[in-house]
């Protein structure tokens, strides 16, 4: 595996950063997850723009143009011969000194990380997830706002270790006003007679690439939706729910906190809005090789 390390392809081994990285002793930097799919970076350009909207929220200066950005992320498929997988991009404040002052940073490194990915179980998909919703709200957005990809992801981390003691695989996260914010690493949407729902981002929703790629896909299928602020209850009484993601893609979500939702199948307004985006990420991103 060839990494992309501050310029220069290393070896794995190699791949080594200081154990002063603020990124690793404050979690101090920002983040991406990014698929390539049929030999094409999927949604590349709108992963960077996040990127850098992420860095500008906490003042960390990316020492690269965003044109540089997408090439090296190109590139680094390329180094490692991948058609279809996943990259980990992440940008840290860098070395620093044992205080949490960012202006001893002097640099920040860029790392990107090109590899195959480890799905959901297929059952999931054919019967869909059982979730419950976790005691751990949601990040304040005046706080550690959620639309930041941040590399402390412990506020999530927490979520997912509240859903694995209830057995379940994800956890519905509220925000600290009790409405449904997002998952931990993926958006809500629910289906109401036919109208597609999902909050909004001032509830906490990450600026979500597979969330706008879903509410694009909706548009061209003529399905109307909404984001207004959604509570459990509407969960509860959903006819559908799945969730969005890069990794997961979209999920059908069949019970929710011992509560089935619809009929307790993955329903057809989520299916529809699958076979949509699947055809997209054959026709949308980058091409890795020419
Ligand atoms: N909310 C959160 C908190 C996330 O971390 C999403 C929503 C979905 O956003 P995108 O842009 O991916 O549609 C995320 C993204 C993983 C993994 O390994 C998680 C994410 C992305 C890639 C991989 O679990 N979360």
């Amino acid at each position: 595996m060839k990494i992309y390390l501050d310029g220069e392809f290393v070896s794995e081994a190699d791949a080594k950063v200081s154990v002063f990285d603020h990124g690793l002793l404050y979690g101090d930097g920002v983040f991406e997850g990014i698929r390539m799919y049929h030999n094409r970076v999927f949604k590349l350009k709108e992963h960077i723009e996040r990127l850098y909207w992420s860095a500008k929220a906490i003042l960390l200066d990316i020492p690269m143009t965003q044109e540089e950005m997408i090439a090296a992320t190109v590139e680094t498929c390329r180094q490692n011969n991948l058609r279809d997988g996943y990259i980990r991009l992440l940008v840290t404040r860098g070395k620093g000194t044992l205080g949490l002052d960012p202006r001893r940073c002097p640099k920040p490194s860029v790392i990107i990380i090109a590899a195959t990915i480890q799905l959901y179980p297929e059952k999931y998909y054919q019967e869909g997830l059982t979730i419950v919703t976790v005691p751990t709200t949601r990040n304040l957005v005046n706080s550690v706002n959620p639309a930041i990809k941040s590399l402390n992801y412990l506020n999530n981390i927490l979520a997912r270790i509240e859903a694995n003691n209830a057995g379940v695989e994800e956890a519905i996260m509220l925000n600290s006003d009790g409405f449904v914010a997002e998952c931990t690493g993926d958006n809500v949407f629910l289906v109401q007679k036919g109208k597609l729902f999902t909050p909004p981002l001032s509830a906490g929703a990450l600026y979500g690439i597979t969330r706008n790629t879903v509410l694009d896909v909706a548009k061209e299928q003529g399905i109307a939706f909404a984001e207004p602020n959604l509570t459990r209850y509407d969960v509860y009484n959903a006819d559908e729910m799945f969730l969005t993601g890069t990794a997961a893609e979209i999920i059908p979500v069949v019970k929710v906190d011992g509560r089935v939702i619809g009929t307790g199948k993955p329903g057809p307004v989520t299916a529809k809005l699958l076979a949509g985006f699947q055809a997209r990420t054959r026709t949308d991103g980058e091409i890795i090789f020419a």
